[in-house]
């Protein structure tokens, strides 16, 4: 392997060290504006510094957090005290990650209502000047919707291709890349039609992967959990998600790959625990041969934005939920989750 690329196994593997995973903070400034919304709080530029830096100030969260994904904005801001937000980060021995993506827009030729994801002109650029200002991985979120007559095969075809170019583009300029090809828990779907989606899917990305040279020791992918649709009236219980999920992985996933970092998808706090525990359970039964941990966004974040409210008398009560999430999240990777 070259000295390039297993400086990258390395980082992709501290990212998934025991215990750990990855918040997902790297909320494009429409989808904050959401956040913030439904708290009350004006989308400004302070208010977007507020919460991200309430996060990252929390004392005790480099136990569970290994890494964090900024938005660019984040990557280039300074804190309140005028620390540069990186170093929050990295002062903490926490490794500071980027979205490169330019969002999911409508695929011209696909179903109505198929994504794609833009941002590849000017990638290579944009990787160099991220990597320079002290991001060590990078992130790229491709959406697969299920509905009817969806996904199409063009759907997952050009998705992976772009999954697959930036990739490539990641390891060329010395950054990890996570691989997030989203299929989304949204509809009246069953899970045995989240499982063959997804596993199309990830057939789909690896195929791809591997005919761009991508090394897949020097990444980490960041899939959904195979789980009913969210319109289902009797959805699949953790078992039955952890069985179908891990069965996928096993099916698409080279051995090689370091680890696994599970996105949240919008389930509720308690199901982003309770089925990562289970799935984390049936990797050890079956010896997965990755790591199995998570880069959660929502999971991690819904109770501390509402603890916070935008009001800086409420930081310190803000911070101890986002540290309860973190520390719950991180026993159910480690399979000693328990309710009670
Ligand atoms: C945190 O949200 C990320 C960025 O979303 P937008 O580009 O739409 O603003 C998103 O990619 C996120 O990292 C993943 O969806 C995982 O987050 P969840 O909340 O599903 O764990």
């Amino acid at each position: 392997m070259a000295s390039n690329l297993s400086e990258l196994a390395a980082t992709a593997n501290a990212l998934v060290a025991p215990a750990k995973g990855i918040l997902a903070a790297d909320e494009s400034t429409g989808t904050i504006g959401n956040r913030l919304k439904s708290i009350n709080v004006e989308n400004t530029e302070p208010a977007r510094r507020a919460y991200r830096e309430m996060l990252f100030r929390t004392e005790g969260a480099a136990n569970y957090v290994s890494g964090v994904i900024l938005f660019d904005e984040t990557l280039r801001q300074a804190a309140a005290d005028e620390t540069p937000m990186v170093n929050l980060l990295t002062d903490q021995g926490i490794i500071p990650g980027i979205k490169v993506d330019a969002g999911a827009k409508s695929l011209a030729g696909g179903a109505n209502g198929e994504l794609v994801t833009e941002g590849l002109d000017g990638l290579r650029e944009r990787l160099a000047e991220y990597r320079q200002i002290g991001a060590r991985f990078a992130k790229w979120r491709a959406v697969i919707t299920i509905g009817d007559g969806m996904p199409t095969s063009t759907c997952i075809e050009v998705n992976a291709h772009a999954l697959a170019r930036y990739a490539a583009l990641c390891q060329e300029a010395g950054l990890v890349p996570i691989v997030e090809p989203e299929v989304l828990m949204d509809g009246g779907h069953s899970i045995e039609r989240a499982e063959e989606v997804t596993e199309a899917t990830l057939r789909e990305v690896f195929r791809q992967l591997a005919a761009q040279n991508v090394d897949p020791e020097a990444i980490l992918l960041k899939p959904n959990m195979v789980v009913s649709g969210y319109d289902q009236s009797n959805r699949a219980g953790a078992a039955d998600v952890a069985e179908r999920t891990v069965r996928v992985f096993q099916h698409t996933v080279p051995a090689s790959m370091p680890g696994i970092v599970f996105l949240s998808g919008g389930q509720n706090d308690e199901d982003a625990i309770v089925n990562l525990q289970a799935i984390a359970e049936r990797g050890i039964a079956v010896k997965a041969p990755w790591q199995i941990s998570y880069s959660y966004g929502r999971g991690l974040q819904a109770a501390p934005l509402k603890a916070w409210g935008g009001k800086p008398e409420n930081v310190p009560a803000a911070q101890a939920a986002f540290l309860e999430r973190c520390r719950l999240t991180s026993a159910a990777r480690e399979a000693t989750y328990s309710a009670n």
